[in-house]
């Protein structure tokens, strides 16, 4: 099999291309990353690529497929090359596997936009300490953590209730395994410390089972490689993400980076 190439920004901060190369990792398929700086992705040839002129894209040379928007990119992968099972669910469990697009749909209209905001509010726009607009993203994100810090709530107590299970198991969004929703999640709960900065949100405390769930994610070897492959491009790399904020009016600076959340905890 061929590499599938999928399009990075330098020097990697961003959350939506890792989601899918968590995926191929976890698959355990070739990939190769193609790294181009943020100046060129409004323009062709790039968006000849990708019409929406953003991050990721993804090439599969062994099916002669392009697509843009990670979540369809994840679907591809899975539908196509998932063919064990190790992520997703088939017919056999229909509503089992219907929910794993619930909670994708969900990561991409929720949790990436909000989050998003809320990192540009807090960091990037151009009237500092815009307290409304900061708020307003803060509290949303915090009501998506909310959401899944109880649905994984109810995912603990059904598993306690139906085995010999221990408190301290992992539970996972649905059913019984780790799948492609719970990925795709993984590299914006990274960033949760540059949303909040100072420590102004106390995860563990506030959040528990989001945390527990978050961190039983983020050590996972296959995913823990590509979140620390990330750091590293992240300390090695020239963050070409300024090229962002140079082209749009309303934009001050880049973020100062927190520490990534979950990322070489053992
Ligand atoms: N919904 C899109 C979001 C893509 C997106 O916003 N990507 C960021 C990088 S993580 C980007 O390209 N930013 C550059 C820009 O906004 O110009 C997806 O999930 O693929």
């Amino acid at each position: 099999m061929q590499p599938i190439k999928v399009y990075n920004g330098p020097h990697g901060q961003g959350p939506n291309p890792w989601k899918v190369f968590i995926v191929l990792e976890e698959l355990g398929l070739p990939y190769d990353i193609v790294w181009i700086p943020y100046r060129e992705i409004k323009f062709e040839p790039y968006t000849n690529l990708n019409p929406n002129g953003r991050l990721p894209t993804m090439i599969d040379p062994n099916k002669n497929v392009t697509l843009w928007e990670s979540g369809a990119i994840i679907n591809y992968i899975i539908a196509t090359y998932d063919t064990e099972l190790k992520l997703t669910y088939r017919d056999d469990r229909l509503e089992d596997k219907w929910l794993l697009q619930s909670w994708l749909m969900f990561q991409m209209s929720a949790q990436g936009p909000m989050f998003g905001q809320k990192m540009w509010f807090t960091h990037l726009h151009i009237e500092q300490n815009l307290q409304t607009a900061i708020d307003r993203y803060g509290n949303e994100v915090k009501r998506i953590i909310g959401v899944l810090n109880d649905a994984l709530g109810k995912q603990r107590k059904k598993k306690l209730s139906l085995s010999t299970t221990t408190d301290d198991d992992p539970v996972w969004l649905v059913g019984d395994k780790c799948t492609y929703a719970d990925l795709a999640f993984a590299p914006w709960n990274t960033l949760l410390g540059t949303l909040f900065p100072g420590g102004t949100l106390d995860i563990k405390t506030e959040f528990p089972e989001f945390h527990r769930w978050s961190s039983n994610v983020a050590r996972r070897p296959a995913t823990r490689k590509v979140l620390e492959y990330r750091e590293e491009c992240i300390r090695t790399m020239k963050d070409t993400g300024e090229q962002v904020v140079e082209r749009q009016a309303d934009a001050a600076k880049m973020p100062t980076y927190e520490p990534s959340i979950g990322v070489g905890d053992s």
